[in-house]
C-alpha cells in the first residue's frame, strides 16, 4: 500500500535539528477529555478501551484535535498500559479512579510467569496506526509511542498510578534481582512493540519515561535509565526511506540530561522546572530538545500564555536549525478551555516565524 508523500514535515526535520521556517508544536495528551468531541466519542464507545481497541475511534479521536488546531504532529491514540494488559495483568480503567491491573506483579511467582507477549495482542494498536496514516493523508507526521520500561513497571507492581512508589520501591531495595527481570522484559516487549508501531507507519518514536524523576540518582542510571536505552538501541531508525526520530521525555530528569543526552535519542522531553538555554548549554545541542511550557499556564488567561511561550521560544534562542519542538512539560490537564489552545499554537507559530527570520 503506497502512502501519501508528508507535507508538512517540519516535526521531523525540528528533531532531527535540520532548518525549519518555523518552531512546530504539538500537545502531550491532545487527544483526551478537555475535548467535548472527545467526550462524545468515548461515551459512545463506552470505555477507554471501547476507544483505544476500536481503529476507527481511536483513528477519530487521533484527528479530533487537527481539526482544531494548526498543529505539527498527530500522535497515536492508546496508552502507554496497553503493553502489561497485553502481558496478562488485566487493565482496567474505572471512572474517577484512572487505570487499575487486575493482577499486579508482587511475588517471585508472578514475576516467573511474566514473558515477552506475542504482539498479536496488540493487533489493534497497529491497526490504528495503519488507518490513521492513511486518513492523514500526509498532512503532518503520526507519532508512535511507549511507556519507559520503569515507567511501566511501576504500574505494574503498584497496580495503579501512584503517589509514594512504596511497592515498587519494596521490590527494588529489597528484591533488586526480580525488578531486574522485570525490567529486561519490558525493554525486550517495547522494542517489538514500537518497532512494529513504525513498520504500520508511525514516523517518530516517543518513550514516556513519567516516573523516572521519583527514582534516586544512581538508582534512576541502573533502574530507569539502562533500559530506556535498551529500547533506544533495539528501534528501527529509518524506514521507507526516512529517518524516524526518538523522543525520550524522562518528567523529573533535569538533573540527568547530561546522561539522558548520551542514550542514543534524538531528542528529549523536558518538563517545566528545566531552563532550555541553560540545557542546550549543558548538553552542547547533542540532541533537539521538546517542551516545556507549564500546562497549567494556561489556566492564566490569554496574555499570560502569548507571555510564556514566547518565554520558552526566547529561552531556545534564534535558531534556523531546528532543535526545538513546542509542547507542555506534561499532559494537558481536562479542564483547559480549548479555545486557549488554539491561542498558544497560533502564538508559537507566529512569533517563532518572525523570530527565525
Ligand atoms: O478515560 C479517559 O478518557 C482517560 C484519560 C486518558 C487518555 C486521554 C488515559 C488514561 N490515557 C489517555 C491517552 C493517552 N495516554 C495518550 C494518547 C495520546 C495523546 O493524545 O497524547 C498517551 C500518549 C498516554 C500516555 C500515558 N498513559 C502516560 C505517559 C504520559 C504521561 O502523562 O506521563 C501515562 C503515565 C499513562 C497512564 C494513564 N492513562 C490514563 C491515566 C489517567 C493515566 C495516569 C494514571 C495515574 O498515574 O494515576
Amino acid at each position: 500500500m503506497s502512502l501519501p508523500q508528508l507535507k508538512n514535515d517540519i516535526l521531523l526535520r525540528s528533531l532531527l535539528r535540520e532548518p525549519v521556517p518555523y518552531t512546530p508544536v504539538w500537545l502531550m495528551r491532545q487527544a483526551g477529555r478537555y475535548l467535548p468531541e472527545y467526550r462524545a466519542t468515548r461515551a459512545e464507545a463506552g470505555s477507554f478501551m471501547g476507544l483505544a481497541q476500536n481503529r476507527e475511534y481511536a483513528c477519530e479521536v487521533t484527528l479530533q484535535p487537527l481539526r482544531r488546531f494548526d498543529l505539527d504532529a498527530a500522535i497515536l491514540f492508546s496508552d502507554i498500559l496497553t503493553v502489561p494488559d497485553a502481558m496478562g495483568l488485566g487493565l482496567g480503567f474505572y471512572e474517577g479512579e484512572g487505570p487499575r491491573f487486575a493482577s499486579p506483579i508482587r511475588t517471585e511467582a508472578d514475576v516467573d510467569k511474566l514473558h515477552v507477549p506475542d504482539m498479536a495482542k496488540l493487533q489493534y494498536v497497529f491497526d490504528a496506526v495503519e488507518l490513521i496514516r492513511q486518513e492523514l493523508d500526509g498532512r503532518v507526521p503520526l507519532i508512535g509511542f511507549a511507556g519507559s520500561p520503569w515507567t511501566i513497571g511501576c504500574y505494574m507492581v503498584e497496580g495503579q498510578g501512584s503517589s509514594d512508589y512504596r511497592m515498587i520501591k519494596s521490590m527494588l531495595y529489597a528484591r533488586p534481582d526480580l525488578l531486574h527481570r522485570i525490567l529486561k522484559i519490558n525493554a525486550e516487549t517495547t522494542i517489538e512493540y514500537l518497532n512494529q508501531q513504525i513498520r504500520s507507519g508511525a514516523q517518530a518514536a516517543m518513550i514516556f519515561d513519567s516516573w523516572g524523576g521519583v527514582l534516586a540518582d544512581g538508582l534512576f542510571q541502573e533502574f530507569s535509565l539502562h533500559y530506556t536505552k535498551m529500547v533506544v538501541d533495539g528501534l528501527i531508525r529509518e524506514h521507507d526511506g526516512r529517518k524516524v526520530p526518538v523522543i525520550v521525555f524522562t518528567k523529573g530528569g533535569g538533573q540527568w540530561l547530561e546522561t539522558i543526552a548520551e542514550c542514543g535519542c534524538d531528542a528529549m522531553g523536558l518538563d517545566w522546572t528545566v531552563n532550555l538555554s541553560q540545557a542546550r548549554q549543558r548538553i552542547q545541542d547533542k540532541v533537539a530538545f521538546q517542551g516545556n511550557l507549564d500546562p497549567m499556564t494556561m489556566f492564566g488567561g490569554e496574555e499570560a500564555i502569548r507571555r510564556e511561550v514566547r518565554r520558552v521560544i526566547d529561552d531556545y534562542g534564534v535558531v534556523g536549525n531546528g532543535g526545538h519542538v513546542f509542547n507542555f512539560g506534561h499532559g494537558i490537564s481536562r479542564f483547559t478551555d480549548p479555545d486557549m489552545v488554539k491561542v498558544l499554537v497560533d502564538e508559537v507559530h507566529s512569533y517563532s516565524a518572525a523570530m527565525h527570520k
